[in-house]
């Protein structure tokens, strides 16, 4: 079996930093040595590779649990396919995601799932897993959530949003999150009331109310925050954990800290566009307000103390991207005259690990807690504990060489994410990844992709890991 070591860098896990030296034997990480150890110098004798880590950081490769490659939304697709999105992710450093299968009103959860099978197999850069979106809750989708936690599909996004589309109301979300509590399926929500939402849209419009800014004021946050309330008194109805996926708002996070604080296995997920951008974003004029539309919106940067502070007090476990791309010019301009048309979702796949780098610079995180957030706990989360998310014995050998030092600029001009903008054009970050591998293979080397489509497998997961 190939062996690597990877020498000279500190490992950071989410528990420790260590000067050690990582063995690799095939697909796993096998050991790690103290550096410069007689034990490592022999592992280094008998390697077909070391990699020189000197003056860098050793990580777990990240685990990015929500992203929607090639996703339906509004008339059009995300304009990453699961090729472009995972190479991209592979270039930032991010090694396993979990993408969101969907489906249809109308169908079964089976034929949304077999589509996401079909369009990810073969294509992926990098290991990949799925969740399930329930458009429609009936007795026949309850029937095969159970089929679905079997098989390794074992988390479900429900929506209190978009009436029509994916939402669904509060008889149907508590009978899914029965059926949760019972095969230990996760319910993950997007907490906003849409009902409401709507309502507020139609008459801004109405009013001439069009612009992209006004995305951000209809989308209020006391109706995150309701939502938030209600989907966790649901839960505790139910006897389920739940997860609720990209949070926003100050309020959202003060239930989810109030119903940590009585003892609840409630969760939340923050993205790196709520803690660096903000609803001013949205007015960028020209139109350029749509680039930064996505719901949950950005909110006043007044939020983003509160998303800081629960990503420190573990109110807030995880950071995800919801990258969900759309092209500016041909997508985006679906809502020109008309803010509702604009599909909702932003670029980020790729800047994840940097961005929490830079946060760990500006001293908001610390280097573990950047491991934690981006790696270790979207793990144990989605039933990837032990193979993803860390470097230890038997671990997949997913590993990320950081360079903390480098200086980059991000830009459309320069990431390979298949979108015609950035989020983040001109933002200058300190630090980068160089060199990446997936199970023991290096797929991006000092910064040259040497990986291809279909390196990646598909990863069955176990329940929720969380609590154990
Ligand atoms: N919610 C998501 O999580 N992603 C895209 C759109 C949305 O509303
Ligand atoms: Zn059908
Ligand atoms: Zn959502
Ligand atoms: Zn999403």
């Amino acid at each position: 079996m190939s062996r690597t070591v990877i020498s000279g860098g500190l490992v950071i896990t989410a528990n420790e930093e260590l000067e050690a030296e990582v063995l690799i034997e095939g697909e796993r990480v096998v050991a790690l040595a103290a550096r410069g150890s007689e034990v490592a110098g022999g592992w280094r004798e008998g390697a077909a590779r070391v990699i020189d880590a000197t003056d860098r950081y050793v990580l777990p490769g990240g685990v990015d649990g929500h992203t929607h490659l090639d996703f339906p939304f509004g008339g059009t697709f995300s304009a990453d396919t699961f090729e472009t999105g995972t190479r991209a992710a592979a270039w930032g450093g991010t090694t396993t995601i979990v993408d969101f299968a969907v489906q249809s009103r109308g169908h079964a959860l089976r034929e949304g799932l077999d589509a996401w099978h079909a369009k990810a197999e073969g294509n992926c850069a990098v290991d990949y897993g799925f969740h399930m979106i329930l458009s429609e809750v009936t007795d026949g989708t309850l029937k095969e959530m159970d089929g679905l936690v079997e098989e390794g599909v074992t988390s479900f996004k429900l929506f209190m949003a978009y009436p029509g589309v994916f939402y669904s109301d509060d008889g149907q979300i508590l009978r899914a999150m029965q059926r949760g509590a019972d095969n230990g399926g996760l319910i993950m929500m997007h907490a906003e009331n849409g009902i409401a939402i709507d309502v507020l849209a139609e008459q801004a419009v109405a009013a001439g109310r069009t612009d992209p800014r006004y995305h951000g004021e209809v989308r209020r946050v006391l109706l995150e925050a309701e939502a938030t309330h209600r989907a966790i008194q649901l839960s505790r109805v139910a006897g389920c954990p739940l997860y609720v996926v990209h949070v926003s708002a100050a309020e959202a996070v003060a239930e989810l800290a109030a119903a940590r604080d009585l003892g609840l296995p409630v969760f939340g997920e923050t993205c790196p566009q709520y803690l660096f951008l903000s609803l001013d974003n949205l007015a960028e004029p020209d139109f350029g307000g749509a680039k930064y539309v996505c719901s949950t919106p950005l909110r006043p940067s007044e939020h983003q103390a509160s998303l800081w502070r629960g990503l420190r007090t573990n109110d807030l476990q995880v950071v995800s991207t919801d990258h969900c791309p759309f092209c500016f010019t041909g997508q985006k301009e679906l809502g020109r005259g008309d803010f509702r048309k604009i599909p909702n979702g932003m670029p980020g796949i790729e800047h994840r690990m940097d961005l929490l780098h830079q946060a760990v610079v500006e001293g908001h995180i610390s280097r573990r807690r950047w491991v934690d957030l981006a790696c270790a706990t979207p793990a144990r989360m989605f039933g990837l504990a032990g193979r993803k998310g860390t470097l230890a014995p038997g671990a997949d050998a997913d590993v990320v060489i950081y360079d903390p030092r480098a200086e980059q600029v991000l830009s459309a001009d320069t990431h390979h994410m298949n979108v015609d903008y950035s989020a983040y054009e001109g933002k200058r970050i300190t630090g980068a990844v160089r060199t990446v591998l997936s199970r023991g293979r290096v797929i991006i080397d000092d910064g040259r992709y040497t990986g291809s489509a279909g390196d990646g497998r598909y990863l069955p997961r176990a329940t929720c890991q969380y609590l154990d």
